[in-house]
């Protein structure tokens, strides 16, 4: 199986991929609105197919990517049945199974933390993904979103704490940048679960956790009923399409926006080239691309002046490596549209477009 922990720092958001290895088809649980683009790459770097997103409950604290991610790779909603949330494909309860090749996940209603919480565990029971029900040695607070303290013992004490000891539990979120736990640990160290914890212990440690609303409250939660879709449908287009309008770019899961050798060639002319290998390579056999200029590596933030900032630039070397720091110098320094030449030279002259100089 392949499995990934994905972090959103902004909200301290986990988000879930799992995938079936043989079939490639993959499930993502609880996707961040401002990360689909990262997480699209991803599973298309891994030569996945997304079948469903799903949602452990309604957030409070940030935008799911559900919709976006729908929009971009064609992935179907999943999420709990009584969440409240519309525009979803698929709801679930308790028991239901969501298949992906081979592997399953199957749902468990948790609420507490809100009304329509759930966890999906997975089908040999190696794994918990337990939404905000449990936390590694927390949960999450009860006091919104017809959340209920003592619901919340309910559903960890008899539906998760059934669950094998050496199961792992994944959780929603963490503040402190732990990454996972287990249900044996959390029966013993979980400071308000633990199986010495009474009912009535549990419901006064939560009644006075005197925390503060999550600050994107408001617009979470309304946008989360929509399972994150925009509001407006030119938003809406503008969200799921590749953002970027210049040239036809991909975007890495490295992070780095790329160009192909056939969508350089059409763009010439329209776009600065900036070669940041060195002289003799420039000049040496793989030649260079007409019009490009040369930029070594080394002196490229000593000369930004020399590249126009309204006009895209699309960077190269020889392989693509150099050029890809370069990007990210040239971004940080201010230059908005800049990709770079995925393979580089090798790439460019293996698919036969024309160079200057260089050797046959
Ligand atoms: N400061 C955070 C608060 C986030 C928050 O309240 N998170 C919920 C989960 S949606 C929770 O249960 N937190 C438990 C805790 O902070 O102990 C924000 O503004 O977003
Ligand atoms: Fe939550």
């Amino acid at each position: 199986m392949i499995f990934r922990q994905l972090f959103d720092p902004q909200s301290s958001t986990y988000t879930y991929l799992l995938a079936d290895s043989a079939a490639r088809e993959a499930v993502l649980i609880d996707p961040v609105f401002e990360h689909a683009r990262r997480d699209a790459a991803l599973v298309e770097e891994l030569g996945l197919k997304l079948l469903f997103t799903l949602e452990t409950h309604v957030h409070a604290d940030h935008v799911t990517g559900a919709s976006v991610l729908k929009q971009r790779l064609g992935s179907r909603i999943a999420l709990p049945r009584y969440g409240g949330a519309e525009g979803g494909d698929r709801y679930l309860a308790d028991g239901d199974l969501v298949a992906f090749g081979m592997r399953t996940l199957e749902a468990l209603a948790t609420p507490g933390h809100t009304r329509g919480c759930m966890s999906y565990v997975l089908d040999d029971r190696s794994r918990a993904f337990t939404g905000d029900a449990l936390l590694i040695r927390g949960c999450g607070r009860t006091d919104f979103q017809e959340g209920s303290a003592r619901q919340l013992y309910r559903s960890v004490r008899e539906q998760l704490f059934s669950l094998p000891d050496d199961c792992l539990v994944y959780p929603a979120h963490d503040y402190r940048g732990l990454t996972a736990s287990s249900i044996g640990e959390e029966k013993k160290y979980n400071p308000r679960l633990a199986e010495s914890v009474g009912e009535g212990d549990f419901v006064g440690y939560m009644t006075n956790l005197g925390l503060a609303h999550p600050t994107l409250m408001e617009v979470a939660v309304s946008a989360n009923l929509r399972c994150g879709r925009p509001e407006r449908e030119d938003e809406s287009a503008e969200a799921g399409a590749a953002d970027a309008d210049w040239a036809p770019l991909s975007y890495t899961f490295a992070g780095i926006w790329e160009i192909q050798p056939a969508g350089l060639e059409e763009n010439l002319g329209r776009v600065q080239v900036v070669d940041v290998r060195e002289p003799g390579e420039f000049k040496g056999a793989l030649g260079h691309i007409a019009g490009a200029k040369l930029i070594p590596l080394g002196s490229l933030t000593k000369r930004f002046s020399e590249i126009k900032k309204d006009e895209p630039v699309v960077v190269v070397c020889r392989s693509g490596a150099r050029s890809a720091q370069a990007t990210i110098l040239l971004r940080n320094a201010g230059f908005a549209r800049v990709a770079n030449l995925s393979g580089g030279m090798l790439r460019w002259r293996a698919q036969r477009f024309p160079v200057e100089g260089g050797a046959d």
